[in-house]
């Protein structure tokens, strides 16, 4: 299949299926409410948000992302927040030196390949659910923490398809410390 020409694409760290299920139960212990429950199949932690993207910022980054060196880390999921504008309930953590590290990499990556990207420091949230109402819903305290052995991350493709929107990974890089250069 010929890939389109400009693509709506990011960089993510995507759950392995025992971390997605925890990820599920956890929407499920969630107080039921009317907000947009993101499906099982797309929860994903962005690492650098892309947006449209030519074939050639395309190849460019995939390139510089057979370059980047950091070693697999452990991710470990115990806070629920709610951003109260985009009605965002998030699920994240402390942020290991290493995730900031790559999140700097992915950044310094993009930026070589004529990206604009968002000036705002990377931060480590997972989206649960949107639009969540009522504006300020009732969270538990504390959560049984989601511990996530982290072994590689993805390119992923944003579609918007008739039955919402649907990621789909492009390709994925193992986590290494050294890279042949
Ligand atoms: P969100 O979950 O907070 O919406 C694909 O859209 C992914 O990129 C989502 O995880 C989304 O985060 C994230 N993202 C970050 N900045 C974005 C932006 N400016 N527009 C759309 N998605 C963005």
């Amino acid at each position: 299949m010929t890939e389109p020409t400009v693509q709506r694409l990011f960089i993510a760290l995507w759950p392995d299926p025992m971390v997605r299920h925890h990820l599920v139960e956890l929407q499920n212990d969630l107080p039921p409410n009317n907000g947009q429950r993101v499906k099982g199949d797309n929860l994903h932690m962005t690492l650098l948000f892309l947006g449209a993207t030519t074939a050639a910022q395309r190849e460019c980054l995939e390139q510089r992302l057979d370059h980047i060196a950091a070693a697999p880390f452990t991710l470990v999921l115990t806070e629920l927040g709610y951003w109260r504008k985009p009605q965002v309930v998030w699920v994240g953590g402390e942020n290991p030196p290493t995730l900031l590290s790559l999140a700097r990499q992915m950044r310094d990556a993009a930026t070589q390949c004529k990206f604009t990207i968002d000036r705002r420091p990377f931060q480590n949230y997972l989206t649960l659910y949107r639009k969540m109402k009522p504006k300020q819903p009732i969270l538990p305290a504390m959560i049984a923490p989601i511990v996530w052995n982290v072994r590689d991350y993805a390119l992923v493709e944003s579609l918007t398809e008739v039955m919402g929107v649907h990621y789909r990974v492009l390709r994925t890089w193992p986590l290494q410390e050294t890279r042949v250069t």
